[in-house]
């Protein structure tokens, strides 16, 4: 121990006086003891792009966060499952139905595992898809606008972690049930879980010209846990695999319960086979109750429709779809290489890896070499699908991806590092410490055919002493390793939101180019947009009241509005007239029970006040537009209820 340490600084010290270009950075034992040639290599240059997209789940943030890589700077939050005042998504009238659900107005989740849409298993840069973990949902984000464009509730689904995870071609995105529940969900007492609880698979389909999702089929599974999936690729294409931990089914002092078995499964699902049998008429058609929500570009506004049934299939009757993969110690992450040939199931409780063999796997089933079933699915033996061992010398493997040239990555949680073995032979080539406490980690296309293998960044629960404290709860920590030479180099770390679980990359030339600037005027096609200042109105309905507002730098038209009642719901149509980039405007008005709003140019957006005192009321534009933004403002004169203070409003003029 004394001695590597000892070399450690010699390494560090060597790294400092920066004589070694390639050597390893040398921080084994110290912190923050990089080399300058780390630190450009990280380095982009104010006015400089970034060479990577980095999308990462905020975690109970619900949202997305946008990063530059390798600069670790943050570009955008972008509103997923919760409210967001800074642009007034969820408070708005146009996004409100985003968050609808069967519950009613969930205005939270808990977002894990961002996946970026692809065609024939390579980044086509088209949409994010992300789950929302705690009411189960999966939404699609526009990556030209980088919005939320559609947002699927799942039923008989609860914890919905295995998620959400995309095939080859953007046919589905899949879903899995962390937790197994009664399905139709029914008030039974919670110790008969075995054998009547169900782990339900979700299957959604994209429409591949709109991205539109449709729940197209949900197998329901043995009541067990299922964790994590990937899916299938090249020659897996076809297939699905998901880890479950659980099989025991216990239900209370799961720590303890749930880790009897000295294998739990990774399931393969062949999902081409199911949706032949479901495309000729196969499952059955249930009764659920859950909510599709879907956001019009050209509107900007969102509707929300509960769906009231959904398609089951029971497994054992689609012989050939669904078989069982022993794997060690309640595997957690669930991986599959860029060829498609190798899965990689880790046991968190276990110190070794455990790689499946596709062919292995196809030549079992073929020749039915079965070790018994769970509930109707073939168990395969162990031993006929395992390709090898990584026998990593760490503790507590989680995720794993790929580079492209044949190497794997596999973070470690409890020996806080990043190993790196080969595909094949199984050697571990090189290890690198996390600071600290790893979960995923993530290579710009690491989970498809093509990887970017340039950089890997590991995603850290545990950040302690790596910034300046800011009391007891910190932003988690991210790394990025160039891991363009044989031994991964530490270059940089930085704070992220939230807590990304997973992330996606991508290259910036795939994106970039793409990013929707301005919504033309005329191309908004909102119901109550103004698309001519003159048109701008104030119209009473009743104790409803619409206000056609439009703006541009530095004025609201129109400004003063008097006529308005105590007990009047208003609703302000905002119309933002600019068609420059990045010219947005704010709303605000004195005591709404809601955020401000931010229009993007040529958009149409809504806020409701309802006001509850007479007086004279301000409004303001919340902006910084232009030098007279602090001009930007108006006034609403609120009479009591019942008083005949005619509606009037003054255009500027
Ligand atoms: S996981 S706790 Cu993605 Cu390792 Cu969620
Ligand atoms: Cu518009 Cu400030």
């Amino acid at each position: 121990m004394k001695k590597y340490k000892y070399i450690m600084m010699l390494l560090g010290i060597t790294a400092l006086i920066g004589s070694c270009g390639n050597q390893g950075n040398g921080n084994g034992s110290s912190n923050g003891a990089l080399s300058s040639s780390a630190a450009e290599k990280a380095y982009v240059a104010p006015g400089e792009h970034d060479e990577f997209y980095a999308f990462m789940s905020g975690g109970y943030s619900g949202n997305i966060t946008v990063y530059g890589l390798p600069s670790g700077r943050m570009f955008k939050e972008i509103p997923v499952f919760s409210q967001f005042p800074t642009s007034g998504y969820g408070y708005s009238e146009e996004t409100k139905p985003m968050l609808n659900t069967s519950y009613g107005f969930v205005p939270w989740d808990d977002s894990h595992h961002p996946d970026i849409s692809q065609s024939k298993g390579e980044l086509d840069g088209r949409w994010i898809f992300i789950n929302g973990n705690n009411t189960p949902r999966i939404a699609r984000v526009s990556l030209s606008t980088f919005e939320t464009e559609e947002i699927i509730e799942l039923p008989n689904s609860a914890g919905n972690h295995s998620s959400s995870f995309i095939t080859e071609n953007t046919e589905y995105v899949v879903a899995g049930t962390r937790f197994s529940v009664p399905v139709p969900q029914r008030d039974m007492p919670i110790n008969e879980y075995k054998g009547n609880f169900k782990g339900a698979l979700s299957f959604i389909s994209v429409d591949p010209e709109n991205g539109g999702l449709d729940l197209k089929f949900q197998l329901l599974m043995p009541g067990f846990n299922y964790d994590l999936s990937h899916p299938g690729r090249g020659k897996s294409h076809g297939w699905f695999f998901f880890t479950t931990y659980n099989t025991e089914e216990a239900n209370s002092l799961m720590e303890v319960n749930s880790s009897q078995n000295d294998k739990d499964f990774i399931a393969a699902i062949n999902w081409k086979k199911i949706e032949e049998y479901v495309n000729n008429g196969g499952g059955t058609t249930v009764p659920a109750e859950y909510a599709h929500n879907v956001y019009d570009e050209h509107t900007h506004t969102a509707t929300s429709t509960i769906k009231k049934e959904v398609l089951t299939v029971d497994p054992t009757k689609v012989p050939g779809a669904v078989f069982f993969l022993p794997t060690p110690k309640s595997p957690h992450g669930c991986d599959v290489d860029p060829s498609g040939q190798y899965i990689i199931g880790n046991g968190k409780l276990s110190a070794d890896l455990t790689v499946h063999s596709f062919d292995n796997m196809i030549a079992a089933i073929e020749g039915k070499k079965f070790d018994g079933e769970a509930y109707g699915i073939p168990i395969l033996k162990f031993e006929d699908v395992l390709a090898g061992v990584v026998k990593s010398g760490g503790l507590g493997p989680l995720h794993t991806e790929f580079d492209g040239q044949g190497n794997a990555y596999t973070t470690f949680f409890i020996s806080s590092e990043v190993v790196k073995w080969k595909l094949g032979t199984w050697e571990v080539l090189d290890r690198q410490p996390t600071f600290y406490s790893v979960g995923h980690l993530m290579i710009p296309g690491g989970n498809s055919a093509k990887p970017f293998g340039k950089y890997v960044v590991a995603m850290n629960k545990i950040t302690k002493d790596r910034y300046l404290p800011v009391g007891p709860e910190m932003e988690h920590s991210a790394q990025i390793y160039d891991i363009s030479g044989d031994k991964m180099e530490l270059i940089y770390d930085f704070p992220t939101h939230g807590e990304p679980h997973y992330a996606a990359g991508i290259p910036a030339d795939l994106l970039a180019p793409k990013a929707k600037k301005i919504y033309r005027l005329t191309e908004n096609e909102h119901p109550y947009a103004v698309l001519n200042p003159a048109d701008a109105r104030v119209e009473r309905d009743g104790n409803v009241v619409h206000v056609y507002m439009s703006t541009i730098r530095s004025h609201f038209t129109p400004d003063n509005i008097e006529g308005i009642k105590v007990g009047d719901k208003v609703y302000f149509h905002i119309t933002n007239h600019e068609q420059d980039f990045d010219v947005p405007h704010g709303f605000a008005m004195i005591g709404q029970n809601t955020s401000e709003l931010l229009i993007m140019p040529g958009q149409t957006k809504t806020s409701l006040w309802e006001p509850k005192k007479p007086g004279v009321w301000p409004f303001y534009c919340t902006d910084f537009c232009s030098a007279l933004h602090q001009e930007m403002q108006g006034y609403v004169r609120v009479s009591p209820s019942g008083s005949d203070v005619p509606l009037t409003y003054t255009l500027g003029e």
